[in-house]
């Protein structure tokens, strides 16, 4: 078993920028993801399995909901504290940050936002300490960067609405207790609606084969003909605005845990270098690897500042789609890089999976491509400064 040696970079002293709450459940998480996953991590991701069994662990430690108020069963902490569960879990796996995430930011916080006091009672408690799992389906086979054309729809029966259409690329789809999806209505409106495994018409195939995120389970949504009942549509919010109200959420989670695959990747590269001699000398001696190293500290040191702003900025409530748009394009360009470097660091070991990085690599190829690609987040920075859309 491949022993976690991880010691986090600080380059900057930001723990000083921390306070005592944010350190604990920081730590907290750490802990928890050195013991819990990574004994297990490069085994599941090797057999392309989600392993269940943290389920209970990551509600333990509030990475189900960390600012979804107590009353609900969330952890009631701010914006920070869920950046540095997210970068904590994200260290061990992207994918398991990613059902975190989808959990939280994407099924919890729509629920929260845009549900009723009956459906945030019923499903909160339950999505919170794990009971539940939920996915969020926005994305279609014909409807990628460009959700607002979705065509998955849903017809007013009188008693019930009438579901159809497809989703792909579905977090936790496969598993998932409930999904929350975004539909339009026959007025052309998205809306968003509870949908429960179990409901007729209703089906979750797995996508196989995948050389990314093989930690975490993704899948197809179907719907056919599916009888949702009234009360499973959420009504406070409708519109695209609303699904992407959620991605905010996610997108700013990713900006923070991208910096703890970056800080992954770092660390065992450092060690690596200082241990591995050729030509007499520790290869960390070398002009060619320091310059690598210390770009890589480089790059995590800004990124660790741009989310810890952006940080501060949410828990006032002024941080800008935009903003948010601009440090996860950032954070998870910076880390892809870094895990590139890292590998070549580590020579042929680091092709291997007795360490960390080859996973953290693969693995962010789809980082940089959800929750809105590389592109559409430059393009979402360039409407910002010029004032002109240019996705089409
Ligand atoms: P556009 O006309 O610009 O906007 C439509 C309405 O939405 C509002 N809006 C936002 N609201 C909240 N947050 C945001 N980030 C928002 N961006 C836009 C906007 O104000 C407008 O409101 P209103 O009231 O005027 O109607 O829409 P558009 O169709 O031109 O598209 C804009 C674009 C391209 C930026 C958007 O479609 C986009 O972000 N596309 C990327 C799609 C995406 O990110 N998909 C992610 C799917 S989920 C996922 O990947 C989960 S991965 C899970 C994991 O495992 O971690
Ligand atoms: P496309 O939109 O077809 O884009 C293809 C290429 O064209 C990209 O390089 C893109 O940048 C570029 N492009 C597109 N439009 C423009 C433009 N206007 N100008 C310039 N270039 C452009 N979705 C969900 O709803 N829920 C989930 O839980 C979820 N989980 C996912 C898990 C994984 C592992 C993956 C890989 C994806 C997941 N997604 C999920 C889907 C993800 O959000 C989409 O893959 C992403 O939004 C891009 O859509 P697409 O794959 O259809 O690519």
């Amino acid at each position: 078993m491949r022993t976690d040696n991880f010691q986090a970079p600080d380059y900057y002293n930001i723990d000083e920028l921390l306070t005592d709450e944010h350190k604990i459940v920081r730590d907290a998480a750490r802990e928890w993801v050195k013991r819990e996953i990574s004994p297990i991590i490069e085994d599941a991701a090797q057999k392309a399995e989600f392993p269940k069994s943290i389920i209970s662990g990551l509600a333990e430690i509030g990475a189900f909901g960390p600012y979804i108020p107590e009353e609900y069963g969330g952890a009631g902490l701010d914006q920070i504290s869920y950046g540095l569960i997210m970068q904590e879990i994200e260290r061990g796996d992207s994918g398991v940050r990613s059902t975190a995430s989808v959990q939280s930011s994407l099924v919890m916080f729509p629920i929260y936002k845009y549900g009723t006091e009956e459906q945030r009672k019923k499903y909160l408690p339950k999505l919170a300490s794990g009971e539940f799992m939920g996915c969020f389906g926005l994305t279609e086979p014909d409807h990628g960067s460009n959700p607002g054309g979705m065509t998955t729809n849903f017809k007013d029966k009188g008693d019930h609405y009438l579901l159809n259409g497809a989703k792909m690329w579905i977090s936790n789809a496969p598993f998932a207790d409930i999904a929350v999806v975004w539909a339009k209505d026959e007025n052309g409106r998205i809306h968003g609606l509870i949908v429960e495994r179990g409901m007729e018409g209703f089906s979750t195939p797995e996508t196989h084969n995948k050389w990314s995120l093989r930690a975490s389970a993704t899948g197809e949504l179907i719907f056919d003909n599916v009888k949702v009942p009234k009360e499973n549509l959420m009504p406070n919010k409708s519109g695209l605005g609303a699904p992407l109200g959620c991605l905010d959420s996610a997108r700013y989670g990713i900006a923070w845990g991208a910096i703890g695959a970056a800080m992954d990747c770092y660390d065992t590269a450092l060690r690596y270098a200082k241990e591995r001699v050729q030509f007499d000398k520790p290869i960390a001696g070398t002009q060619l690897q320091q310059k690598k190293l210390a770009e890589m500290i480089t790059e995590i040191t800004k990124a660790q500042l741009m989310a810890w702003r952006l940080g501060v900025l949410k828990n006032e409530g002024k941080a800008t789609s935009a903003q948010i748009s601009m440090a996860k394009r950032n954070n998870v360009e910076m880390a892809i890089k870094i895990a590139r470097e890292a590998r070549q660091i580590l020579g042929g070991m680091g092709i291997t999976g007795e360490y960390s990085i080859m996973r953290h690599m693969m693995n962010l190829e789809s980082v940089i491509t959800y929750e809105g690609t590389h592109d559409i987040h430059l393009l979402i920075t360039g409407m910002d400064i010029t004032g002109i859309p240019a996705f089409q």
